[in-house]
């Protein structure tokens, strides 16, 4: 592509079924055959750096893998003064995933690049893979964008379910974890942009393929134990038993309750490990996450401690202690205004609402947003799905995300100029 597609050239699909067959080609680097997890620095992370070095070379950007495990390629701008565009998304993804939740982002970057081969900019671009943004592997999520805004050090003895650190994780990966601090971006960063599939229903609903983002909802995420005495389950009277899995139980339908009482709350209990795990033994112990989001930061953080307190009484209540340990908040994200009406002015000038979304789902622009401005577009989720195999993303919509990116990029041009 020589110049930048005009709106109805034929290139723009090219470029969007290129992108699409490249987050499936991203989609065989997976840990279990047959379906998509690739979590922190796992091998197969290795071929998805791989992957996308090809298309990088192919556009003449210089590559690297920073020591965080961050992929990064740059286009450097002719201009010597030039401050830096990040574009990215993560490429880690949760168990059993679909194919676009972050990879999208992180490849709609280096199309957008091929869109605008031939247009000198007055900013560099950097094009960045976040390494850990789902925090599947360690429990803590972000890892690779924390990198970034140089808070990472203090991750990394976190441990995840073999005892394995962060630490050892880079090391085993080939990459030095002395080098960690090579990983913050410097310089003058103008800010952040990033493109992510909606992972909910708004914009079908509302028959809208595009969706501009103005906040990133506020999380809490905690592991929880439960416990109380292992025992017969055949000999044991009913009247006798700690049984931890049924007080784990009741927590879980508190959590539900109170998020469907609280407009706007979202509670999500994901993973329960029942111990010792047989059929005939009363469950001793239960080990549970819990997931808390809205927009607003107090109404979470009082959800949260409504939740605590009621975790203590149904402890109380049926002879079992607890611990719960906050394994990570983040504070609701506002997106950069400034930035934002750039997008805004983009999505206009190509016919498209700019009626602004909240996402519920958290993104690296949370971590980059706390630093530099920041803005995401959204792409509509066919059915709202997203963790989950079947997520999707409609072909018209990818030729619409390039082209209101490319007209940001422009628009972003022309502010720099
Ligand atoms: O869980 C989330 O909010 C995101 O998909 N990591
Ligand atoms: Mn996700
Ligand atoms: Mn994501």
């Amino acid at each position: 592509m020589t110049t930048s597609p005009t709106v109805n050239d034929p290139a723009w699909s090219e470029l969007a079924q290129r992108a699409l067959a490249c987050c499936a080609d991203l989609a065989a680097c997976t840990e279990v055959p047959g379906q998509i997890t690739r979590t922190f620095l796992s091998a197969p992370m290795h071929g998805a750096h791989a992957r996308l070095d090809v298309w990088a070379a192919d556009l003449g950007l210089d590559t690297q893998v920073d020591a965080a495990g961050n992929w990064r390629a740059t286009r450097r701008s002719p201009r010597p003064d030039a401050r830096t565009l990040v574009i990215g998304s993560h490429l880690d993804t949760v168990p059993n995933a679909g194919a676009y939740d972050g990879v999208l982002g992180v490849v709609l970057g280096l199309s957008l690049l091929e869109a605008l081969r031939a247009t000198p900019l007055p900013y560099h671009v950097e094009v960045v893979g976040f390494s850990e943004e789902e925090g599947v592997r360690f429990g803590v999520p972000f890892i690779g964008s924390r990198a970034l805004i140089g808070t990472a050090d203090g991750l990394l003895q976190v441990t995840d379910a073999q005892g394995k650190t962060v630490a050892q994780a880079i090391t085993d990966y080939g990459l030095d974890v002395g080098t960690l601090g090579d990983a913050q971006l410097s310089g003058d960063v103008l800010g952040y942009l990033e493109l992510h599939i909606e992972q909910g229903p708004v914009l079908e609903a509302e028959a809208r393929p595009l969706g501009l983002v103005e906040a990133i909802a506020g999380q809490s995420r905690l592991s929880l134990t439960f416990t109380g005495k292992a025992n017969h389950a055949g000999t044991t009277p009913m009247r006798l038993r700690r049984d931890a899995l049924t007080g784990a139980s009741a927590f879980v339908l508190a959590a539900e309750t109170l998020a469907q009482n609280t407009p706007g709350l979202v509670a999500t209990v994901g993973s329960l490990i029942v111990l010792p795990g047989a059929g005939n033994v009363i469950p001793g112990e239960v080990q549970l996450t819990l997931d808390l989001r809205h927009a607003q930061d107090e109404v979470r953080r009082e959800a949260l401690a409504r939740l605590l307190a009621q975790a203590g009484q149904i402890a109380e209540e049926r002879g079992l202690s607890w611990t719960s340990e906050l394994r990570m908040e983040e504070l609701a994200t506002p997106m950069n205004p400034a930035l934002t009406a750039l997008l805004e002015q983009a999505l206009r000038a190509e016919g498209h609402s700019a009626a602004a979304v909240v996402s519920g789902a958290g993104h690296d622009a949370m971590l980059l947003g706390q630093v530099w401005p920041a803005a995401m577009l959204f792409l509509r989720s066919p059915g709202g799905l997203s963790h989950h195999p079947d997520e999707a993303v409609l072909l018209p919509d990818v030729e619409a995300a390039l082209q209101v990116g490319t007209r940001f990029l422009r628009l972003l041009a022309e502010e720099a100029r």
